[in-house]
């Protein structure tokens, strides 16, 4: 399978991460984009491509006008107040106050985001749009006839709403593809968010939609990140109502458990009956990940590989989390020679 790959994603370089009271250097580092690349040329998975530019019009299909006018001048806005570190939001529209958007760049940080971990930084936008456009080439390579592409996106994007960042995401990739297949006449989308946190931003785009079927395996929201959504009982509203599915684990699951959960997943989407499949690739299950609890091993990605290609579908892979960097080359290639083994 073709990788499409950005060297821009290097313009992401966050030096702060809020966690536990102080600034960490990041665990969404761009290590983990380069180590990625390494085992995709090791192993020889298959030709790794430059993305193409397509522009702001796909991005906008998703997330609003004012969302991403607010991302693309966000640095300047803030370097321009001569604040002294980077651009991390504070103060949020809480229970009873107004959501009105501020003039303010402090006030407008927060309209924009529902957590403070991920900071706006000099090259965040640069490497926002690069990743957008990676999930695109892509995903026009899926639409185009290949039978899988893999989208080595950097920064993540499935925590991003059509107007929040957050949870280290700006463009939700995994959704813009899922649009694009839909533009290009594609009846049917279903995501299948894979990584070890709720794909919240992915599930509220399309939460009032039946045409995009959401899925989401994670763990439990009441213990870890994003804590505000993800629970088993919103399953879409409206014409959505039926196609938002989400798939909870508690501390320690093992593959044999968590297997389960892609099982019926995997039954959900077959009988969903998609014209196209985006597999929201996160490698943060594995046993030894710096921030979750999950216990997947290295061999268990080559069996979820497997399983995702018994789905004979259109396949897009767009990258999310992994934060073991020793790990995540393997891993994330496990799971794609898995995938071309059963198919
Ligand atoms: C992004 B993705 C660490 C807290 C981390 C943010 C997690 C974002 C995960 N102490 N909170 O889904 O891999
Ligand atoms: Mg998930
Ligand atoms: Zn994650």
């Amino acid at each position: 399978m073709k990788t499409v790959f950005s060297p821009l994603h290097n313009r992401r370089t966050a030096t702060t991460e809020l966690d536990g009271g102080v600034l960490i250097a990041p665990h969404e580092k761009p290590s983990r984009a380069e180590t990625i690349l390494g085992r995709v040329k090791q192993e020889q998975l298959g030709d790794v491509l430059a993305p193409d530019d397509f522009g702001l019009e796909p991005v906008l299909r998703v997330h609003t006008p004012d969302y991403v006018s607010f991302l693309q001048g966000c640095w300047e806005d803030w370097e321009a107040e001569g604040k002294p570190g980077e651009a991390i939001p504070a103060v949020w529209p809480g229970r009873g106050m107004r959501e009105r958007l501020p003039k303010d760049i402090d006030g407008r940080l927060g309209y924009y985001s529902f957590a403070a971990e991920t900071s706006i930084t000099e090259g965040t936008w640069d490497a926002a749009c690069a990743s957008a456009n990676v999930a695109l080439t892509a995903q026009a390579l899926v639409a185009n006839g290949e039978p899988a592409a893999f989208a080595l996106c950097r920064p993540p994007g499935h925590h991003a709403h059509a107007d929040l960042f957050g949870g280290y995401c700006f463009f939700n990739n995994a959704a813009i593809s899922a649009q694009a297949f839909r533009d290009q006449g594609a009846k049917r989308v279903a995501i299948l968010d894979v990584d070890f946190h709720h794909g919240n931003g992915t599930q509220a785009i399309f939460y009032q939609r039946s045409d995009v079927l959401t899925i989401s395996l994670h763990g439990d929201p009441d213990l870890v990140f994003p804590h505000f959504l993800g629970f088993e009982d919103e399953t879409g509203e409206g014409d959505g109502n039926g196609y938002n599915q989400n798939l909870v684990y508690p501390p320690g699951t093992p593959f044999k458990v968590w297997r389960e959960g892609l099982e019926t997943a995997c039954q959900r989407i077959a009988e969903y009956h998609p014209d196209a499949l985006v597999i929201a690739l996160g490698v943060d299950t594995f046993e030894d990940d710096p921030i979750s609890f999950f216990k997947l091993t290295s061999a268990d990605y080559l069996l979820m590989g497997e399983r995702l290609a018994e789905l004979n579908l259109p396949t897009l892979f767009t990258m999310e989390g992994g934060y073991d960097v020793d790990a995540i080359g393997v891993n994330v290639v496990n799971v794609l020679k898995g995938f071309e083994c059963g198919r």
